[in-house]
């Protein structure tokens, strides 16, 4: 994956099928929605991945960007219209990146596609499955373009979404999968393609299940992750903390996390969290001009205390009837860090402030590198 398409590269066939970008996606209402004052722009310079999302028509792919970067609530994409050019949407965020959203009936493997340049610039091909429907020709065709990008980009990350498992019953759903896996691999082996790795994902609009499926596509392409991940892990330790997220704010997206397992409640509720603090800045936010904050060593000296500590303004905090506290703490423009942790560990506030703090500015130095 480099950086940059290369238009000009495409041949008429594809060029027939794409759309002007739109304007790229910000961050909604950024002088509200807060989000703005830490010190850490995003990856500036950094290669923009593009997401290529494919699959049979109404199988959800628009949906799905709909969804996820547009706040699109998932009953009115029942209205969406079917997509007839390829739809580039250019997503600045922590991360620049790109989602291409295919017209269902685009066939590029009928030999005038310049697969070469569409490949080229790839990070990762989501292919999106109709689970309530016929999928069989769906799978033919997902076989047709692995094959095809083993012959010209063998390092895009293929993910399968096994889509719309909302109205399927648990046993139903893993049959499905299992079946689609199944078939997968016996085609890909008879087409002498038996090394390619694929991830598979049970995914709905309906539930978090999408965002937490496409979390897990953009970790795949942040060359940071691994150092995310120990930043994460010393804060969890240090705070004694339950479960660290850092998540994308506009798309929640979750770019990191500890590397304790990841279990879906403790994702849903800091996503909920998310929106809860998102609507309410929106509705009570004020502008809070140049923020005032402590300096590491300043922190330091009120560590272990937690009498004479005020929540700092880029923070938010709710305690739990189960003795459990979430804990927001905004990052940046683009970013957020969400602990949950018990009640017990959240009274040492100094520490966890100092360490918030000593986090953060690790993470100013590991994206300032990729500026
Ligand atoms: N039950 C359910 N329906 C979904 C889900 N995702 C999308 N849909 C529905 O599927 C239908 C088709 O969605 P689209 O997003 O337009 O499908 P598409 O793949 O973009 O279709 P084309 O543009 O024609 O290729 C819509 O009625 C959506 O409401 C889901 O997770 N569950
Ligand atoms: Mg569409």
């Amino acid at each position: 994956m480099t950086g940059g398409s290369r238009p000009q590269k495409l041949n008429y066939s594809l060029e027939r099928w794409m759309q002007d970008p739109s304007p790229p996606l910000q961050s909604p209402t950024p002088s509200k929605v807060s989000m703005q004052n830490g010190p850490i722009s995003r990856v500036r310079g950094a290669p923009r991945p593009r997401l290529l999302l494919q699959g049979q028509r109404r199988s959800g792919k628009s949906s799905i960007s709909s969804v996820v970067f547009h706040k699109m609530p998932p009953t009115e994409t029942l209205f969406l219209e079917s997509t007839t050019r390829i739809q580039k949407e250019p997503v600045n965020s922590f991360m620049d990146f790109q989602v291409w959203d295919f017209p269902g009936q685009i066939d590029y493997n009928d030999g005038t596609f310049d697969l070469e340049a569409l490949f080229s610039d790839t990070g990762a091909l989501i292919y999106v499955i109709d689970a309530q429907d016929e999928y069989l020709e769906a799978l033919t065709r997902l076989h047709q373009t692995i094959e095809a990008i083993q012959r010209h980009n063998p390092a895009i990350n293929i993910e399968v979404f096994i889509h719309k498992v909302d109205g399927l019953s648990d046993d139903f759903k893993l049959d499905t999968q299992r079946d689609i896996v199944q078939r997968t691999t016996d085609e890909l082996a008879d087409m002498g393609l038996d090394g390619v790795h694929i991830n598979y994902h049970l995914t709905s609009i309906y539930d978090h299940s999408i965002f937490e499926a496409f979390s897990k596509v953009i970790q795949k392409l942040l060359p940071e992750l691994g150092t995310l991940e120990n930043l994460l892990n010393g804060l969890v330790s240090n705070c004694r903390i339950e479960k660290a997220f850092l998540f994308d704010v506009l798309s929640k997206i979750y770019v990191a996390t500890d590397s304790s397992p990841v279990d879906v409640q403790s994702y849903e509720i800091c996503s909920d969290y998310i929106d809860v603090v998102l609507d309410m800045t929106e509705i009570y936010g004020y502008d809070r001009g140049e923020l005032e904050v402590n300096t590491v060593e300043e922190t330091k000296s009120s560590v272990g205390s937690s009498e004479d500590w005020s929540l700092p303004d880029q923070s938010s905090v709710m305690k739990l009837q189960n003795g459990m506290v979430l804990f927001l703490r905004e990052i940046n423009k683009f970013l957020a860090l969400i602990c949950i942790m018990r009640k017990e560990s959240f009274e040492k506030r100094g520490l966890i402030d100092y360490n918030v703090q000593v986090f953060q500015q690790a993470l100013e130095k590991v994206f300032e590198l990729h500026r």
